[in-house]
């Protein structure tokens, strides 16, 4: 039934039919030649109903990581995940779907192998929900592609995805500052504002977002010149303060005569059609709109050019949303509705079960399958596609769209760039935070979780909404989820309409303090979490790991709630109502524990490997440097390059040999690609008492501006040292 091509000494790709081409792999594949092949390492392959399912029957040992952007644990096991993208704001445990597909997992037990499916419309992993030991995968589709890595090790499963996916996409350093949204700020003025705000209380603050109320009507495109009567003033003029705006876009074009993306999408044939080869129509925020055929690379380069309007005003980040896409309802749909509600109406003395239906019906009357199924895109070579069989790849390529012609304008010019919608291949331009979470204390939790599940994809920059999108937030969640944000790449405190005010201000003044010194600690670990994002890049080691993906047994397997945050800090945040701490796992090594709150203040100890409880009030998190690792640090200061970086602090528990490899570049450009980059090889041995110090700068570009490194050198007893070097 499967063809087989080995890739690599570890990965075999098995075709079946004829493939989509999704764009997920980089490594060419044409012209290859494929072999005969019977079975499939691993899997009982049976067909059924034209769906062909994988089974593997798991041992007790088996633990299962993977498959990104899911809800669930971090052990996948238990539960059953549906890929086909679906905006869903209501992220329950139940839910099978979220705004990506990510169909790829490691197994890891009696014995260990990752699998990747590249096929973009439904796939089902039920990973021993409907029998606990069976692992069924269910692709109803004779045409994939199945990579098989053959690996004992996680980490080279990975490398090895990486190598067939490509390297995770790089976004400017700025992006790694503290980053403001509201949906809505609803006008030039509040957004102004709130900019003053940052600066007035002297949090740090990189990013403001404004939402879909700075558009003409929510016309992609446009901008509402009654609210926002100077948007480009506003984005030159929050520049000089350090702040860059970055603006939200839509997919769904607005059906409205005169409006130019309307106009021309029709002229030029380049919405997707219906069976009858009309522009299909779906409502979305503008009501009744068109969706642009971003499958087909004319209409890419069409919608792509459209970012003119934003770059021109100097704007480098942007943030497509709706991308999966999310239909409110279909013309279709809304008549089904009506037909229902008037017969409700006819019956009304004695309703009943009529009102339970309309209500169904409502509630499934967005994102509905049967639209999906209704409409077609045209593709590059003539052809026609229903949607449904690419269903997962519509936001990668409005995506692909905006990066392609970034690139373009500006070719040695980073950009910010977040997709709420995705498909593996994504992950090399552009990244996705995690969508409409909640303000409960359960979703820090998934995000602790997905961060990690989403990091194995290649997705390294990504985070949640900060202090939960939807329902209203106390001072002490939002408080606690700054603390965890501060320790995830994408750090983005965002609500939705009609919720409480989230900003660090919103509460009382203590809650404002320790709000400050929470981001300014963030920035204070700048230095290294740069440094650490560039060499898991190089590398190709995500960024953030579960502790099992670093230390060997049984017991770490179960650590879920505490990560490796780069190679030197295991963050464990708490993420419980009420808790003056928590209850820390610390394996193998010793550890040096610095509950911090301040970036000024030192709280450290040493710990032996094992469980603790570790108080941490609610401003303090809980951080831990590994034995013989590092970390750097600078003075925060209130946005990325406000000022050049000339002292570093290292710290570090060293009780025989540690070596820091620090990396900095311009930030902003490529030119870390032409060997323009910094780097210091700092070493550190213990020699009885004392530490032997050695720092050997790379510098040939002039990056490093440093003069003075000052080191915190524990020792096993608790002791430390401390020496300034002058460079
Ligand atoms: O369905 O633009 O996930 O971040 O604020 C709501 C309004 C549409 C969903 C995004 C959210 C954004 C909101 N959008």
């Amino acid at each position: 039934m499967f063809t087989k091509m080995q890739l690599t000494q570890y990965t075999t790709l098995y075709r079946i039919g004829k493939p989509f081409k999704t764009g997920a792999v980089i490594v060419d594949l044409e012209n290859k030649d494929f072999q005969q092949n019977d079975t499939i390492p691993y899997f009982q392959v049976e067909e059924k109903d034209n769906k062909i399912n994988f089974i593997y029957n798991m041992s007790k040992e088996d633990v299962v990581y993977g498959l990104g952007e899911t809800l669930g644990a971090l052990n996948k096991r238990g539960k059953i995940y549906r890929f086909y993208n679906t905006d869903d704001p209501e992220h329950t445990p139940e839910k099978m779907s979220l705004y990506g597909s990510h169909p790829f997992m490691i197994l890891d037990g009696k014995s260990t192998f990752g699998l990747f499916i590249d096929y973009p419309s439904e796939i089902i992993f039920d990973i021993g929900f409907t029998d606990k030991d069976i692992l069924k995968i269910t692709v109803p589709s004779k045409d994939f592609d199945l990579y098989i890595f053959d690996s004992d090790e996680k980490l080279s499963i990975i490398k090895e995805y990486f190598n067939l996916t490509g390297k995770p996409y790089i976004p400017p350093k700025w992006a790694f500052g503290f980053q403001q949204s509201r949906w809505s700020y609803f006008s030039e003025e509040e957004v102004r504002n709130v900019a003053k705000k940052f600066r007035e209380t002297g949090i740090p603050c990189d990013v403001i977002y404004t939402d879909i109320d700075y558009m003409d009507s929510y016309k992609v495109f446009t901008i509402n010149k009654e609210k926002f009567p100077n948007y480009e003033g506003m984005v030159k003029d929050l520049k000089e303060i350090g702040i860059k705006v970055i603006p939200i876009l839509d997919p769904g074009v607005k059906i409205e005569k005169g409006y130019e993306m309307y106009e021309e999408g029709k002229d030029k044939g380049f919405f997707c059609v219906d069976e009858n080869g009309n522009d299909f129509v779906a409502a979305v925020w503008p009501g009744a709109t068109h969706f642009p055929n971003f499958l087909n690379s004319e209409v890419r380069r069409w919608w792509g050019k459209k970012y003119k309007l934003f770059t021109d005003m100097g704007i480098k980040g942007f943030w497509n949303d709706m991308n999966e896409p999310s239909i409110f309802y279909t013309p279709k749909g809304l008549d089904n509705l009506f037909e229902l509600l008037k017969d409700l109406e006819e019956n009304k003395e004695n309703a009943g079960i009529e009102v339970f239906l309309a209500r169904e019906t409502l509630l499934n009357i967005a994102n509905n399958p049967e639209d999906y199924r209704s409409f077609f895109h045209k593709l590059d070579d003539g052809s026609l596609i229903n949607h449904d069989k690419v269903h997962n790849l519509y936001g990668f390529n409005m995506t692909k769209a905006t990066a392609d012609e970034l690139k373009e304008l500006n070719p040695n010019e980073r950009y910010l760039l977040l997709s709420r919608s995705s498909y593996p291949g994504l992950h090399r331009i552009a990244s996705i935070w995690m969508g409409d979470n909640k303000s409960w204390w359960e979703h820090m939790l998934v995000n602790i979780r997905m961060l990690q599940s989403l990091n194995m994809m290649g997705f390294f920059y990504t985070g949640a909404d900060i202090g939960g999108f939807g329902a209203d937030s106390s001072a002490e969640l939002v408080i606690r989820w700054m603390e965890l944000g501060a320790f995830t790449p994408f750090y983005r405190n965002h609500t939705a309409l009609n919720t409480r005010p989230q900003e660090p201000w919103q509460f009382d003044e203590e809650s404002l303090n320790i709000m400050r010194d929470i981001v300014r600690l963030r920035y204070a670990f700048i230095p290294y979490t740069y440094s650490e994002y560039m060499n898991s890049v190089k590398e190709s080691v995500p960024f953030v790991k579960p502790l099992s993906f670093v230390f060997e047994g049984d017991r770490v397997k179960d650590i879920e709630d505490q990560y490796m945050y780069g190679d030197s800090l295991m963050v464990a945040p708490v993420h419980e109502q009420n808790k003056k701490g928590r209850y820390v796992h610390l394996p193998d090594v010793k550890w040096l524990n610095w509950t911090a709150c301040k970036y000024g203040e030192r709280n450290m100890k040493v710990y032996e490997p094992g469980d603790y409880y570790i108080q941490a009030y609610l401003n303090e998190i809980p951080l831990f440097i590994k034995e013989n690792s590092l970390i750097v640090l600078s003075e925060p200061m209130n946005y990325v390059g406000e000022k050049d970086i000339t002292e570093l602090t290292v710290i570090g528990l060293v009780s025989d040999h540690a070596i820091y490899n620090y990396y900095d570049d311009d930030g902003t450009t490529y030119n870390f690609t032409k060997g323009e980059f910094g780097n210091l090889k700092i070493d550190i041995t213990k020699v009885g008492k004392d530490f032997k110090i050695d720092v050997k700068p790379y510098d040939p570009a002039n990056i490093l501006k440093i003069k003075k490194i000052h080191f915190e050198i524990y020792d096993s007893d608790g002791s430390v040292i401390k020496k300034d070097m002058t460079l």
